[in-house]
């Protein structure tokens, strides 16, 4: 199978806390190479367009205030199957149903702060890339 690329964030819990090499550990576990990272501090206008999606979902200016309110670690990650294993590897978003051994399961605060961001289609996986890596800056 062909390798694929995906976008993650390790968010800003997640950073407050230290826990940035104790995920990048699990993600590599899984399979997945760290292909780009830089550690950025999201403006508002980062947050409201990459969740523009979730515009209209009331917990939209909880999660922008969230997203901004300490640094985050963008990454490009990538291996055979890349998006699916992440997802995976993530847990599910509320870490209350999130599976034994997964990152939200082992690391997240609640339903927002949940520690990890992975892209969910490979057109959105394309999209977010581009919105924060230039060609080269990703090393693969
Ligand atoms: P993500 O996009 O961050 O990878 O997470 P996801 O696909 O598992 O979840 P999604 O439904 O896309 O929601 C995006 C992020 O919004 C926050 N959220 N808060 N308060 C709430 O009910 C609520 N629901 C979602 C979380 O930070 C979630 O990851
Ligand atoms: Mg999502």
């Amino acid at each position: 199978m062909a390798l694929e690329r995906t976008f993650s964030i390790i968010k800003p819990d997640a950073t407050r806390r230290n826990l940035t090499g104790k995920i990048n550990a699990k993600l590599e576990a899984a399979g997945l190479r760290i292909v780009a990272q830089k550690r950025i501090r999201m403006t508002r206008e980062n947050a409201e367009t990459f969740y523009g999606v979730h515009k209209e979902r009331p917990f939209f200016n909880d999660l922008c205030d969230f997203m901004t309110s300490g640094p985050v670690v963008v990454q490009v990650l990538e291996g055979e199957n890349a998006i699916m294993k992440n997802r995976e590897v993530m847990g599910a978003t509320n870490p209350a149903d999130a599976a034994e051994g997964t990152i939200r399961k082992e690391f997240a605060e609640n339903i927002e702060a949940n520690s990890v961001h992975g892209s969910d289609s490979q057109a959105n996986a394309a999209i977010e890339i581009a919105y924060f890596f230039s060609g080269s800056e990703i090393v693969g």
